[in-house]
């Protein structure tokens, strides 16, 4: 034993036996789990082929915006096939010790970290074809867009705190908080919008698939590991699969069937898109 540790009684052997567990061994843990390793990798494969059907669909696009709004919703399928790539490496999950009051305190709980955290890189994407294809402004859009980072990284923040299980579900509220504005901009703003440019019943349907499935990210938060932990961590995981599945697949391929025939609601409709009107000549 050196003096240091000696001077305050540990065995440095116990600490590096108590090390956190290394990728490999987390890697191993979920392969050990084929439940959880699925939920992964069938993401994986399904933003490979959601990627692989947007150039088929979007490979004949001419306007500008209908490519603007192909890019917004690609990248939403490029941040998943990343986010779930990380998750199957074990190198965006941990083992973390819940405090006293959770649960599970003191145990050592499976967190799918990595998840929230690229939420704050794919969220944006899905809310940026949202609003283009509402025919909002510059200003709905960035706000839905910081709001929702703003949601994710607390999400992020309630995941990963350890100190207190208390500012666990502060950091929850606030998420909630932030989420409101962006249910508020959806039905209320984005809907008014989308009645204006003409693309309301294909919003209607982008809105309801949205708006449900995003309501199951933070009650599969409370229920899981995160929060009660009534559910098991492969339920958890396959419940936000599922609900990517329909907040991220099933909502692009929508958007790319409706921008693929370049309709003249989303490239040309009169009066529809500050966002898009750039600066215009005046008669002098
Ligand atoms: C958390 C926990 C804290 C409270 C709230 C949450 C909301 C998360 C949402 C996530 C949506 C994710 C999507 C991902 C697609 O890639 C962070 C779970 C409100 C709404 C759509």
């Amino acid at each position: 034993m050196d003096r240091f540790a000696s001077a305050i009684s540990i065995d440095p052997q116990s600490i590096v036996l108590q090390a956190p567990e290394t990728q490999t061994e987390i890697f191993e843990h979920i392969f050990d789990d084929p439940l959880l390793a699925w939920s992964f990798v069938l993401n994986i494969a399904l933003a490979g082929a959601t990627i692989l059907g947007i150039l088929y669909l979007g490979r004949n696009l001419t306007d500008p915006r209908a490519k603007l709004i192909t890019v917004s919703v690609m990248l939403i399928s490029v941040v998943s096939i990343s986010s779930y790539s990380g998750l199957t490496a074990g190198l965006t999950v941990s083992f973390i010790e819940m405090p006293t009051g959770h649960p599970m305190a003191g145990e050592e709980v499976f967190t799918m970290w990595g998840r929230y955290l690229t939420w704050t890189f794919s969220t944006p994407f899905i809310l940026i074809a949202l609003g283009l294809i509402a025919g909002s402004n510059l200003t709905k859009i960035l706000t839905s867009v910081a709001f929702t980072i703003a949601m994710c990284v607390t999400g992020l923040a309630a995941a990963l705190t350890t100190s207190s299980y208390l500012l666990r579900w502060w950091w929850f509220v606030l998420s909630s908080s932030f989420f409101a504005v962006i249910v508020y901009i959806i039905l209320v703003e984005w809907t008014g919008d989308a009645a204006a440019t003409g693309t309301g019943d294909l919003f209607r349907t982008l809105k309801i698939l949205t708006v449900v499935s995003w309501f199951g990210y933070p009650i599969l938060w409370a229920l899981g590991v995160e929060g009660f932990a009534v559910l098991e961590v492969w339920m958890t995981s396959w419940g936000y699969s599922i609900l990517d599945i329909i907040s991220k697949y099933i909502v692009t391929v929508l958007i790319m069937l409706y921008v693929a025939e370049e309709p003249a609601e989303i490239i040309t409709g009169a009066g529809y898109s500050e966002a898009r009107t750039g600066v215009t000549a005046t008669d002098d």
